[in-house]
């Protein structure tokens, strides 16, 4: 007997303690699951971000701008899903271990959730100082993982400890603890080949000992199953019901909570001819839903236009307070603008055109009185962003808006609903904050805007540019007669011209669209003929000061990329 009992630890431990690891593991998941849930469905109710969330709003506001552009360039505009799958990977992953652990040392489980719940708190009033009931479903999801943590913990012990109560009957004092179990229940096993004529006879009292489904482990084991289900079934839930609510509640940002009035003066519709309907080619007017997004916020931020103010303050002479039923009352006015981001690539798609309708930001400055010597207008949006725009440029007559409608609608909640800036000739980042709830006269010298503190220009008007559409980079054409078709932009200065080139060929001029303003981008097409083949298409433009799109290739920091936009095609 002690030899085989010495045998068997040798070789019998290893699918025990991979059980008690496969226990520990679901308990450690399912606890951090349980929290991560009902954490989401308080916040839910809370109205505020959920603490995974501010979580990672805490590591986005705190990445270095190198490693920040690294992950941008790496995962584009999946970088909020990767970043947010990187935080829920780390803690299940800690969940998991300290699960295994808290199975003999709960105390660590608990600890481990209470360092959880302490990180939480900070990344929420880190960023939310003035609002700390912020904190309170990082509270709440901290108790549901520790009652998650308790109940688990009880029921895994009786999976875990019956089978160790009758093996200690066995093989001596309890004392042997869980060691002992595994090496009673897997002789029978061991034994089962050799004595096959007489297992039935012996096996009989032998089998009582064996893993599963022995009447020792059975009810455990079914008590484990069940409990868990449970709480996965019930933190899925929340999960699931903290998802949806935010939606289902409406009035938190429902396009339909806004009621646009029409234009004071409705801009003429677009004149024919400004889209040349080339399949593949961008269309003109770019829909809301395909409209590119750029910002910070990890979930987008839902502004009830009910209770949306906007205050105007700083170094004004009579700093005043708006809401949206005051602003909708007061002259709105339609212009065609083409939005850019400064992180656009050279040949990248992030611009977008429509029709804004919004209240000129001008008016709003004359009323509040800026000083002269007010040369930035720092805006922050409801979830903490800022921007620093020039005042002149807002001030030269521009169409620089106060938003609250695009492409004929109310803005949707992605693009800054319930209103956001949005001037002409400026990059998205030094101009175009959406969820705009403070704008603050002050100077350029003073204060200094987010993107401005990570080494980003603080003055950035867009650089003329222009973009291959059609052929697609590395499609495929018939031979022959080819068609060239794409978009380029130079923002209140105008394009005015576009020429392509193939394979290092003569430059020719392209055909220009209509447009309707200065403020837009143009389609441009051209055709040429080509043998079949490898062939490698060019373009630039030149704005109307007759400056022409430099080749020199220039990476997006620290104010917009240059180069020529360069597609290969195959002729067949
Ligand atoms: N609140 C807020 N507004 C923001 C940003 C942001 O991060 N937060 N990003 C800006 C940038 S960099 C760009 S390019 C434009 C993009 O606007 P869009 O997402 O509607 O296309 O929004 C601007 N407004
Ligand atoms: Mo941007």
């Amino acid at each position: 007997m002690p030899h085989v009992t010495t045998e068997t630890r040798g070789t019998r431990n290893p699918p025990r303690d991979r059980r008690r690891t496969v226990v520990g593991t679901v308990v450690g998941l399912l606890s951090v699951g349980a929290s991560l849930g009902s954490a989401e469905l308080a916040s839910a109710l809370a109205r505020t971000a959920p603490p995974v969330i501010a979580v990672g709003d805490a590591v986005v506001d705190n990445t270095p701008p190198a490693l920040m552009e690294l992950a941008i360039s790496l995962f584009g505009t999946a970088d909020k899903v990767v970043l947010l799958s990187g935080i829920a990977v780390v803690l299940l992953g800690v969940g998991a271990v300290l699960g295994v652990v808290a199975l003999r040392r709960p105390a660590v489980g608990y600890a481990g959730l209470a360092v959880f719940a302490a990180a939480g708190i900070a990344a929420v009033l880190l960023r939310r100082a003035d609002e700390p009931g912020a904190a309170i479903p990082v509270l709440v999801g901290a108790a549901a993982g520790a009652s998650a943590l308790a109940l688990l913990l009880r029921s895994a012990r009786g999976y875990l400890r019956p089978a160790a109560e009758a093996a200690a009957g066995a093989d001596g004092p309890t004392g042997a603890g869980p060691q002992a179990p595994a090496d009673a229940q897997d002789v029978p096993d061991a034994q089962g080949s050799q004595d096959a004529p007489d297992a039935h006879g012996t096996g009989g009292a032998q089998t009582a000992h064996a893993p599963e489904p022995g009447p020792a482990q059975g009810p455990g084991r079914r008590g484990f199953v069940l409990t868990a289900a449970g709480v996965l079934a019930a933190s899925g839930t929340a999960g699931a019901l903290g998802r949806l609510l935010p939606s289902a509640l409406g009035g938190t940002g429902g396009r339909s909570a806004i009621a646009l009035p029409a234009a004071a003066e409705p801009l003429a519709p677009l004149p024919s001819g400004t889209d040349l309907g080339v399949p593949g080619l961008s269309p003109f007017s770019t829909p809301a839903e395909d409209f590119y997004r750029i910002d910070t916020a990890l979930t987008v931020p839902r502004v009830d236009a009910s209770r949306w103010t906007l205050r105007v303050h700083g170094m004004v002479d009579r700093p005043f307070e708006i809401d949206m039923e005051e602003l909708l009352g007061l002259p709105l006015v339609e212009a065609d603008i083409t939005l850019a981001c400064v992180s656009n690539q050279v040949g990248g798609d992030l611009a977008g055109n429509t029709r804004w309708l919004g209240h000129p930001l001008a008016d709003l400055l004359r009323r509040a009185g800026v000083h002269a010597d007010a040369d930035q207008i720092l805006s922050t949006s409801h979830d903490g962003w800022t921007c620093g725009t020039p005042t002149e440029v807002v001030m030269d007559g521009r169409d620089a808006l106060l938003a609250v409608g695009m492409g004929g609608e109310a803005l949707t909640p992605v693009h800054g609903h319930p209103a956001r800036m949005v001037v002409p000739g400026l990059y998205g980042f030094v101009s175009a904050t959406k969820w705009v709830t403070d704008i603050e006269l002050t100077r350029f010298a003073d204060e200094q805007a987010y993107w401005a503190q990570r080494g980003w220009a603080v003055r950035a008007p867009i650089k003329t540019m222009s973009r291959v559409d059609v052929p697609a980079p590395l499609g495929r054409v018939g031979s022959g007669e080819v068609v060239l078709a794409g978009v380029a932009w130079a923002q209140h200065r105008g394009v005015d011209a576009v020429e392509v080139r193939v394979d290092d060929g003569a430059w020719q001029t392209a055909e220009l669209a209509r447009v309707p303003g200065i403020d837009t981008w143009v389609q441009w097409v051209a055709e040429t003929v080509v043998d079949p083949g490898r062939h490698t298409v060019e373009v630039r433009a030149t704005d109307s000061a007759g400056r022409t799109q430099p080749p020199e290739r220039v990476d997006p920091v620290p104010n917009g990329a240059t180069g020529w936009h360069r597609v290969r095609f195959t002729a067949e």
